[in-house]
């Protein structure tokens, strides 16, 4: 099982690479470690396995995070309309994504970042992402809002991006002219 301590922290190189793609179909070696990065995000959500295990609660996780420069994301969660996202995927691609920008008005945190980074992060309001799941089969998946905004976090990982690079350091507040923080949408 996936712990806290054997989450990469910034700092580290491999959190800044590039991550190859997975080839499909995907082996055991690469299933076993993508679902074990889903049930770290489950876990981490179950109060007394959290507790007992130290555990930081997360939605999402790439797998840069526990050290294998792959393209593989999971994500667990369920959104401000009760839909559930609990998906492993192999080389998820964003292979559209709207003009509009939207942001989450508290920022954004990282499981690899153990400090808070106050600023506003600009993420495309729609995306729509093709993705292999576990079972080898191809899936498109159509997401808005706090949906769009964690796939983005992971599959920026997958290309060495953090959240904070987004954040305009001169104003680090100031949500950009073009963006609709997510509460309003
Ligand atoms: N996980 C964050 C988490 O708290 C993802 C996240 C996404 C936080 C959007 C806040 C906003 O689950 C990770 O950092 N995974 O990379
Ligand atoms: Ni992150």
């Amino acid at each position: 099982m996936i712990t806290l301590d054997q989450i990469v922290r910034e700092g580290a190189d491999i959190l800044r690479e590039k991550a190859v793609e997975v080839s499909i179909p995907p082996t055991d070696e690469d299933k076993e470690n993508l679902e074990k990065m889903i049930m770290y995000l489950k876990n981490s959500q179950d109060e007394e396995l959290a507790d007992k295990y130290n555990l930081r609660a997360g939605v999402g996780l790439a797998a840069p995070q526990v050290g294998i420069s792959k393209r593989m994301i999971a994500v667990h969660f369920t959104d401000d309309r009760d839909r559930e996202y609990s998906y492993g995927l192999f080389n998820p691609k964003i292979v559209s994504h709207s003009v509009e920008k939207t942001y989450l008005p508290n920022g954004e945190g990282c499981l690899s970042v153990d400090r808070d980074v106050p600023g506003i992060v600009p993420r495309y309001a729609r995306i729509t992402v093709k993705a292999t799941l576990l079972d080898g089969s191809e899936k498109k998946l159509r997401l808005k809002g706090y949906a769009a905004i964690v796939f983005q976090h992971e599959i920026d990982h997958l290309n060495g991006v953090m959240f904070y690079d987004y954040i305009d350091e001169e104003n680090p507040m100031n949500p950009p002219t073009d963006a609709t923080p997510l509460e309003d949408l």
